[in-house]
């Protein structure tokens, strides 16, 4: 735990700060929920120290957000949405103007309003959900379309380049703990067998048939808030990975996160299969707000990226797991491997519903050409 009052120091919250505590089930950052008095009134702001490990340029990825951000609250002022400051994140500013501060330890924390009466879901409960969180993530990509500027800053490079990640597998087999090694004979002879799949979209980028896009490429289920009470898609947050990528990243990161029916760490794999109400659940919401912008190549990948971005993600946990546990947060010892153990149930239970999944896009995307 942070001194958060100091930290609320260095920001120009205009109001007093009460308490502070851990917030979120997030795999990265130290997230806090601060309680501050306004002028009498209690109110709530969200303070994260940016994980420096994972993203080496912080002043970087605060540039990206901080204009990312005044772009989607220009929109919503200039159409006289009544709720702008809930539909985007918004930064508080530095006492020296800037969207971001460094502690005396070097590190990099931002201050965001707390968007009250929502919340985001590690775990889908109705179907609707899935609907709205994906139509939210379509509409986060309309909105970066038209950015303008120069290109955002990767913030990681080769985040969803999968081969990389494939890569990394490689060397960590090599260098990483031969105990743990020894454990998972089955889970790297599942992840290099599927090589050919980890090339398929980047060379499609490469080709130009798959064109670069402003993505989100962290689209979990719980980095979009949904309305307590109406359970529309509110706010789209964390967006520490905006930046140039593929449409695939973030439609298969939805499928990876709100179509299986366990949690992202189930330990009963037997449990874990792909929900096809659910995709198509996604589907319809990301068409509803996407289907305008997409090409044929895209299109004709959306259920095939829900494969590869949850065979990406096991590839990462595995990794990591190998590696011993430096970059994702874990809350028990074989958290890692668990996790990748599901992604790979997940990815078998994608592979063998592909053809349904792939009749479904195309007969969803023929309905919404029609309406
Ligand atoms: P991480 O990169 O660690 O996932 P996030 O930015 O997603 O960090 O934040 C972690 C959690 O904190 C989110 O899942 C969400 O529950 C909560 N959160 C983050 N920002 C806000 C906000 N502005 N208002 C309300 N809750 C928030
Ligand atoms: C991390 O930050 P969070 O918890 O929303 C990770 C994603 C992974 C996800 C797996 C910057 O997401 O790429 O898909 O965990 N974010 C980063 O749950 O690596
Ligand atoms: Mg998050």
């Amino acid at each position: 735990m942070h001194d958060l009052r100091a930290i609320a120091r260095l920001f120009d919250m205009r109001a007093d700060f009460v308490h502070a505590h851990p917030y979120g089930s997030g795999h990265i950052n130290d997230t806090y929920c601060a309680w501050y008095d306004h002028a009498g009134q209690r109110i709530r702001f969200i303070h994260q120290r940016i994980n420096h490990h994972v993203f080496k340029n912080p002043v970087a990825l605060m540039e990206n957000v901080d204009r990312v951000t005044r772009h989607a609250l220009g929109r919503l002022l200039d159409a006289g949405h009544p709720e702008a400051y809930r539909r985007t994140l918004t930064t508080i500013p530095s006492l020296d103007g800037q969207a971001w501060a460094f502690d005396g330890e070097g590190n990099c924390w931002r201050t965001y309003p707390f968007i009250e009466r929502a919340r985001g879901y590690d775990e889908i409960i109705h179907n609707e959900q899935a609907v709205q969180a994906a139509r939210a993530f379509g509409e986060f990509q309309k909105l970066t379309a038209d950015l303008g500027g120069s290109r955002l800053h990767e913030t990681i490079p080769h985040f969803h380049h999968t081969p990389t990640r494939l890569e990394a597998l490689e060397k960590a087999i090599e260098n990483g703990d031969p105990e743990r090694r020894a454990m998972v004979g089955a889970e790297i002879d599942f992840a290099l067998s599927r090589s050919a799949d980890c090339r398929r979209v980047t060379d499609l980028i490469a080709s130009g048939d798959i064109p670069e896009r402003v993505t989100h490429n962290d689209t979990k289920l719980n980095n979009v808030l949904l309305d307590d009470v109406t359970q529309e898609g509110v706010c789209v947050i964390d967006l520490d990975t905006t930046m140039p990528g593929s449409v695939l990243y973030d439609f298969g990161d939805m499928v990876r996160t709100a179509c299986p029916s366990t949690r992202e760490d189930e330990t009963d794999v037997a449990l874990i299969h792909v929900r096809l109400d659910r995709f198509e659940a996604i589907l319809r919401g990301y068409l509803s707000s996407a289907s305008g912008f997409l090409n044929q190549a895209e299109i004709d990948h959306l259920a095939f990226s829900g494969k590869l971005l949850t065979l990406e993600c096991g590839i990462r946990f595995l990794t990591d797991f190998l590696m011993g546990d430096t970059y994702f947060k874990i809350k028990r010892p074989l958290h890692n491997l668990d996790r990748c153990r599901s992604q790979f149930a997940l990815v078998r239970s994608i592979e063998s519903h592909l053809p349904e999944m792939e009749e479904m896009v195309h007969g969803k995307v023929a309905e919404a050409a029609l309406l």
